[in-house]
């Protein structure tokens, strides 16, 4: 019996992956990477040093800096972001998510937060919707990230669950994999090709509902 969700943040509750997606780019270009569709996809869930390593190989550049620097370019990456963010209000809540928290909280379950990003606490105050949530899992206390199961596994723990009892929520073929590995029921907001892992998959969050995912598990 599932008792609670345990949710990915951006791409699923914001539409901030945009601004992560052109914060990147605009670091990327200016280290002479080429953007590609399929580099913001990669990049989806996974952490803000990781993000990075895969855009320096991907422009063939991975042995091309120091630690130091590189940590300078996470910054400058970040900082990028968070200017974005000023720019950010309720718009950015997906289609369908307000309601579905409210639902999901009018009917009794616990909700977690299992996001990679350091910046999670600063986009749900906001959207104006940390109350939704009894717990969130700090990605900085965690071994690995995304695609590992840790963070799905910890999403369900904090929310005192087992993990048969959680249903975890993912835009990131990484997150899916997560969640999948710590044994919890996956439900996947995008394209079914590249999030064909999950249980259950949903174009847009549009069909984020209790009643579709209802229909889905029957
Ligand atoms: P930060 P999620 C992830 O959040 C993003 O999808 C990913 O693009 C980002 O690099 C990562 O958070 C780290 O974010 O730099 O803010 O710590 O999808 O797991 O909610
Ligand atoms: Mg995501």
């Amino acid at each position: 019996q599932i008792k609670g969700f345990i949710f990915d943040l951006d791409g699923v509750i914001a539409d901030t992956s945009v601004y992560h997606a052109q914060a990147w780019r605009q670091l990327a270009e200016k280290l002479g990477v080429t953007w590609t569709d399929d580099l913001a996809d990669a990049l989806k869930g996974v952490s803000r040093m990781d993000s990075l390593e895969l855009i320096l190989k991907a422009g063939g550049k991975e042995a091309a800096y120091t630690q130091a620097e590189k940590e300078v370019f996470a910054t400058e990456k970040n900082t990028n972001y968070l200017n974005l963010l000023k720019g950010m209000d309720h718009s950015a809540i997906l289609p369908g998510i307000a309601e579905f928290l409210t639902d999901l909280k009018a009917n009794g379950y616990r909700l977690s937060l299992a996001s990679a990003s350091k910046n999670s606490p600063l986009v749900l105050e906001q959207l104006d919707l940390a109350q939704y949530f009894q717990a969130r899992v700090d990605p900085t206390t965690l071994k690995k990230g995304k695609p590992d199961p840790e963070i799905f596994a910890r999403g369900a723990e904090v929310l005192g669950l087992k993990p048969e009892e959680c249903i975890g929520v993912e835009d990131a073929k990484a997150g899916v994999a997560s969640i999948n590995g710590a044994g919890e029921t996956s439900v996947a907001i995008g394209d079914a090709t590249i999030l064909k892992a999950a249980d259950i998959i949903f174009a847009d969050t549009a069909q984020l509902t209790l009643a579709n995912i209802k229909k889905a598990m029957a």
